[in-house]
Parts: C-alpha cells; structure tokens; sequence
C-alpha cells in the first residue's frame, strides 16, 4: 500500500508500519474490512428497524434535490405504522441504554469487589484513599467518626466500606426517589432536572424502562422517548460512571500526576509482553503488583527474557496509566496491531471495546487471548475467571502463561519504535489542587484566568477510534485548534491516548501549541495543555470538574453558563452515545464527528440540536470536519463570555499584554 494511502487510514506511524507488516505478511485488519464493507446508509442514519419480526423497516429520507427543501409529501412508516420519528428515536435511545448498562455493569462490578474487601474477603485488595473514602461516605450520608464533639473517634475504614458499600450496591436496584450524587450537581441544574421529570430513581431501572418503552408498541412519542433516554443517561452520567470512579479511587487511588509513555514502542522485543486490554481495573491492578513478582520475573528469565513487560489497552491503559504510570500500547484502532508486532505474548481481555477479530489476527501470530471475564467470553481464547477471591493468584496464572508463551513466538518481531512521553493523573480533585490551591480548595484560580481572560474557555474531547476516519486526525486537528485560541482541553478515552501519542500531554507542549494566555497558564502551574481525567467512566470527573467550577464562583450559576464545550470527534460506540446525551442533559454542547445516528429523522434531530436547549440548556451537534468543530465550540464558548459580561475582559487582556507583563513586574518589585 502506498504511504498516501496509509496515512489517509492513520496519522500514526506506528500504525503505518504496523499495517505495512500486516499486508505483508497476508494479514486482514480492520482498516481492510472498512474498505471493502461500506456502511449500511439506512441504518446510518437510524432509519431502520428491526425490533420486530415484521420488519426490518427502512424509512430512509426521501432524496431530495439540491437546493430543494420542505415538507416530505408522505409520512414515512413501519409496517406498524411507526413513525420515522419514532424508529430513529427507538435506535437512539437503545444506544444509550447499551452505553449506560454497560459503564454501570462495570460500575456493580467495581461496587460488588469493594463489599468484597471492605469484609475482608478479597485477595490482595485494600482501601488505599482514606482522604476519598472519607468524602464519598460524607455524601452518601455515612458516618466517618462515632461520637460527639470532642469526644468523637474515627471510624475504621473498613466499617465505613462495609456501610458505604451497601449504600452504593442498593441505588443499583433502587425503585424509587433520587440517586444520591444529583444533589452533588449545582442547585439550579438539580431544579432543571426535578422540572423536566428526568432525576434518575435508580440505575437498573432507568435502563430496564428504556428498554421496555422502546419494545415494539409502547412509546410512540418521540420527545418522550427522548426524556427517558436522558433520564437513562443522567444515571450513567451522575451514578454508573461516578460510582466507578470514586470507588476506583478509593480501592486504588486517586490519581495524581504521574509519567507516562503511550504508543507501541512501549513494547520490548527482549522482554515478555503482557497487554491489558477492556475497560475494568480490577484484574490489571493485580498484574501490576504480579508483574513485579521476583520469582516471576525469574522465571521469564529462564525462558530467555530479560523481564516482564505490562502495557495497556484502551481503558484498561487508561486506568493503570493514571495511577501507577504503566505505559500505553495504544488506542481502540491499535488493538489488532500490537498482535501484529509479533511480540504480544498474552493479551489478556476484560469487557467492552474488545474486536472479535482479535483471534482472527492472533491466530498469525502465536499470542494468546486470555478472556478473563463470564460476561464476554471468546471461542478461541483461554479463559482464566477472574476471581476477587483469589484475585492475585490468577493475575500470577495469566503472567506465568504469558512467559511459557514467550519461547513460543514466531518471527519476525517488529516493535515499531515510536512512543511519546506524557503527564497524566489529572482527577478534578488534583486540578482542584493544583489550580485552586489546597487553602482555598476551590476552582478559584481557574475561574480568575477564565474571567480575566487568559484562558478562553474549557474544552472536554473525548470518545473513541472510528475506523471510518483517520485514525487520530481529527482529534489532534480539534485539539490543536483549541490550544491555539487559549481553549484548555479536558481528555478521557481513546482521544486522552490520542493526544498523549502525539506529545500534547507534556508541560512542553504549553509553548509549542497554546495561544499565549494559555501557554502562560500552564507553565505557571506546571501543567500540560490537555488535561488527561481517565477512562470514559471518568467522564464523570468532567462533570465534577464542572461543578466544580460553578461553585468556585463567578461564571454563573450552572453548568449551562460555563464558556465550555464537549466533543467525540471519532466516536463510535453506543457508550459514546450515553456520554453524549448525559453531557448534554448537564447542559453542554456537545459535537460528535463521523456520523450522527438520528439523521434519518429531521424532526428528531432538530429537537436535539435545537429544541432541547431550551429544556436543558445545553445541545447536540454534528460536524464531520474538525476544524469547523473547532470554529462552532470556540463560537459557543464566545457566546457564553459575552452572556457572563467577560468577554470584555479577554480583549482588553490580548491587546494589554506586555502593560499587563510591566504591571505585574512591578508589582513583584514591591513585594
Ligand atoms: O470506553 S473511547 S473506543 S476504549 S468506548 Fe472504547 Fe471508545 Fe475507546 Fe474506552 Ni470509551
Ligand atoms: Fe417494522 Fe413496526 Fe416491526 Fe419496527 S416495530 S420492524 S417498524 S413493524
């Protein structure tokens, strides 16, 4: 394949290379399949469905003429008589009941191991944060200290574990009421919510419901379809997601920022590979203390290696880059390609993002895919159970099948070297030290450079890989654009190991990519330009974040107020979706890139890139081009200076600049 055409697939190197060596040795990727297989163009748009044996329906728009608008002369229906309106808003909204069930089945998991430890049951597990046990069980209503006054005692950890996890375990199941972190959100946007009739009662519920009103025959009411979707989603958003993250926190830590290396070069041709690869932390926490086994390490080296290698995948890197500093393989799109490399002994799999082709690729090569978890299993793959119980004994199994399995590797081995150093670990709560100062314990210095300018805005860019763009391209077109007009980037996911590939993570990157009001911000404080929060369930940190800044004061009175903007420029998955609409509902505008899955409907689509800001404050939008993504989330964040009087303040900071340099000189001289 010719270099051009390799890079129209990936902006990566190590990509390239890795797919020059796979069409090289004959084997088929994704990248291949995208090609030959285009996408259904019905089912793009959301305008087909197959809920029922009647079906499938296809209620495509009529093609219209250039320049030719107005109303459709038929209303397009299903066999039932189902509305356009009605399927496209069916699909929707099963997107995201698939992407909250699947961040809170992630999130019981985390909740279940945690009543596991906090009884003491649990093989190697311990609570590592006391500071967070003690601030997540103060808002969920459990008590830290027995007694009164000054006769008051701590309470043991693991007694307010034993509490804390019950509470947690039960809003999975709860019936009815509210879910317990609405009320972390800011007044005025829990008065939204009660208004709209959208507070989540509990987590499973709210899925279940969808599900149920989106059966053949029920819900027939698309804006009522939508308020259940958002409902739905505010349980991923502000319980299935936040309860991973704070409970993940406290069994782990919280993230603080820590060195990093992302991209396949992490790899070592002398060394046995182990990738983590899937979403939940729980296994890949024991491999990392199993990595470092001395008797382990041993035996790798009697199999001729000189020592054991951890690297992520996904959100797995995500997570265990985040707390210990375990190098990164890559992104969604790189999963095949380290099996490529040749030098993969075991890629060991969890849940979520895991491609079936895997096994297609592995079979070329001789790593072996180690399944680990009943919910996902795969045909050909070694399943070794995880099993909190005896947890480190079977992360010591999978690295010992990973070290037999190094004798075993067929060459050649070709480990592009391309990685790039990164900063990461950046949870709100660290922003909120390093920005806020640990005296004031807020998001005032933030809010001060946002009021006075030099910061323009805040951007979260977010989500996947879609083998339907190139890889990595427009979210460092995005990214870059924003740097450039002083617009500080939030970063979770695919897109956080994105702009880690390509050294925008770094305290460097400040000068080389930022406008100056920004750049001067980063190097005051020390902190790379684009911020990385974590995993996709960490996007629940974004919305602490923006709470946070809220109640730090000065830029309004919700979230809908905040000069900020949220983007999945190369999105993909249902889980996306759920994200889009959680983020939406809190009141941001939200861009997704590719495609966007209620084109089918203008009705639908309408309401959610206009109507529902009405009702929530924040929208939807699609644009396929990055930089005009860019101009309309810059536009946005403009738009919500001027509303907040500061838009003043950033001109006169621009135009003032060396004055204001002279001023704070002398200002320094007097002190
Ligand atoms: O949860 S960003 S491709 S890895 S879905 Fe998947 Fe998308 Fe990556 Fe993580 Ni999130
Ligand atoms: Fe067709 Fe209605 Fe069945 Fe959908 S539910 S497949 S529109 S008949």
């Amino acid at each position: 394949m010719p270099d051009v055409e390799l890079e129209k697939l990936s902006m990566d190197v190590a990509a390239q290379q890795m797919l020059k060596k796979a069409q090289a040795e004959g084997v088929e990727t994704i990248f291949d399949r995208a090609k030959t297989m285009k996408p259904c163009p019905i089912g793009i748009e959301g305008a087909c469905c197959r809920i029922c044996a009647q079906g499938p329906c296809r209620v495509p728009p009529p093609k219209k003429k250039e320049g030719e608008t107005g109303e459709e002369k038929k209303q397009r229906m299903g066999l039932c008589g189902a509305t356009a309106e009605t399927i496209v808003a069916r699909n929707f909204a099963r997107m995201v009941a698939a992407g909250t069930a699947s961040h809170s089945d992630h999130s019981r998991g985390v909740a279940k191991l945690f009543k596991e430890i906090a009884h003491g049951r649990a093989q190697g597990y311990e609570v590592k944060d006391v500071a967070k046990l003690k601030r997540v069980a103060k808002d969920w209503g459990v008590a830290i200290s027995l007694g009164e006054g000054e006769e008051a005692k701590g309470r043991d950890k693991y007694e307010i574990a034993k509490e804390l996890a019950d509470k947690i375990l039960a809003e999975f199941g709860q019936q009815e009421g509210e879910i317990n972190c609405v009320k972390r959100a800011p007044l005025k946007r829990q008065e939204i919510w009660r208004k709209n009739g959208v507070v989540p009662r509990g987590i499973d519920i709210e899925v279940v419901e969808l599900m149920h009103r989106t059966h053949m025959g029920v819900d027939q009411d698309y804006h009522n379809l939508m308020k259940q979707s958002t409902r739905c989603a505010l349980a991923d958003g502000w319980a299935g997601s936040m309860i991973s993250t704070d409970l993940q926190d406290i069994l782990f830590g919280c993230p603080v920022p820590i060195a990093g290396e992302i991209n396949l070069g992490v790899l070592k041709e002398d060394h046995v590979n182990v990738v983590m690869h899937g979403h939940e932390p729980l296994l890949p926490e024991m491999l990392y203390v199993a990595a470092q086994d001395p008797e382990l390490i041993r035996y790798a080296q009697n199999k001729g290696a000189k020592g054991i290698q951890l690297a992520g995948m996904c959100c797995s890197a995500n997570e265990v880059l985040m707390r210990h500093g375990v190098p990164v393989a890559g992104n969604y799109l790189h999963q095949e390609l380290a099996v490529i490399t040749g030098a993969v002994d075991a890629l060991v799999v969890d849940v979520q993002c895991e491609m079936q082709a895997l096994e297609n690729v592995a079979k070329c090569y001789h790593t072996k895919i180690v399944t680990t978890d009943e919910r996902a299993r795969m045909p050909l793959a070694v399943h070794i159970p995880f099993d909190e119980h005896h947890a480190l004994d079977v992360a010591k199994k999978i690295i010992s099948l990973a070290i037999d399995n190094f004798p075993n590797r067929k060459a050649p081995v070709m480990i592009p070297s391309v990685s790039s150093p990164t900063v990461v670990g950046f949870s709100y709560e660290t922003i909120q030290y390093l920005l806020g100062g640990s005296i004031r314990g807020s998001y005032y210095t933030l809010n001060d450079n946002i009021i006075n300018g030099r910061v323009r805005g805040v951007a979260g860019v977010v989500g996947c890989n879609n083998c339907r763009t190139t890889q990595d391209s427009s979210h460092m077109t995005l990214i870059k654009e924003l740097l450039k007009n002083d617009v500080i980037v939030l970063s979770t996911g695919c897109a956080a190991m994105a702009a880690g590939k390509y050294g925008l993570m770094t305290p460097e990157a400040a000068s080389k990519y930022c406008g100056p009001g920004l750049a001067e911000v980063c190097e005051t404080v020390g902190i790379p330009p684009v911020l990385h929060m974590g995993a996709c369930v960490d996007n629940s940190r974004i919305l602490m974040a923006a709470t946070a800044c809220v109640k730090a004061g000065g830029l309004g009175s919700d979230i809908s107020d905040l000069p900020a903007a949220g983007a999945a420029p190369e999105w993909m998955s249902e889980k996306a979706i759920a994200i889009g609409q959680y983020f939406v509902a809190s009141g941001v505008y939200t861009l997704f890139g590719v495609t966007f899955p209620t084109t089918g409907s203008e009705i639908l689509t309408d309401y959610l890139f206009k109507g529902i800001e009405e009702e929530y404050g924040g929208k939807w939008d699609f644009v396929a081009d990055p930089e005009e993504m860019a101009r309309r989330m810059i536009a946005h964040i403009d738009l919500k200076r001027k509303a907040l009087g500061i838009d003043k303040a950033r001109e006169r900071v621009l135009y003032d600049m060396a004055m204001r340099r002279e001023l704070e000189a002398a200002a320094g001289e007097e002190h």
